[in-house]
């Protein structure tokens, strides 16, 4: 279900969520309008995740309930491991910043042709909302 190629259309609240993660003022205006696009092929439980935006491409190969490492967008040296699982028609990610211990939650779930990607860190929620391109 979550296998296609979505573009974010729209951000709630991600400027306070980055402000929060400690990303600069001037990332965040740019990673505000970064154009994201995640092409998402599923085979069982294992992910190929084509991701690309304004700031670079990448592919991230996971599996469910597998822990893998994931550097941030933002051009600082901000990584994050973790892994992905999966609860009913939900995705659910936890991830721990290398450089702080913290934890970044995150989820994935399809509302009609929508995929709504939603965030936690340190008390600040934030979603991103993809249309399928
Ligand atoms: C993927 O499934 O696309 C790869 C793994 C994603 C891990 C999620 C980590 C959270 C990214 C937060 C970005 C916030 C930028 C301040």
């Amino acid at each position: 279900t979550f296998n296609g190629t979505w573009k974010v259309d729209r951000n709630e609240n991600y400027e306070k969520f980055m402000e929060q993660m400690g990303i600069n003022m001037v990332k965040r205006k740019l990673a505000a309008h970064d154009n994201l696009k995640i092409i998402v092929e599923q085979t069982g439980d294992k992910f190929h995740v084509k991701e690309s935006s304004a700031f670079r491409t990448l592919e991230i190969d996971f599996t469910l309930g597998v822990t893998f490492e994931y550097s941030l967008a933002d051009g600082t040296e901000l990584t994050v491991s973790g892994s992905w699982k999966m609860e009913g028609d939900m995705l659910k990610g936890l991830f721990t910043r290398k450089d702080n211990g913290k934890q970044l939650t995150t989820t994935r779930v399809i509302q009609g042709d929508e995929l709504i990607q939603s965030y936690n860190y340190d008390g600040v929620d934030a979603k991103r909302i993809f249309k399928r391109g």
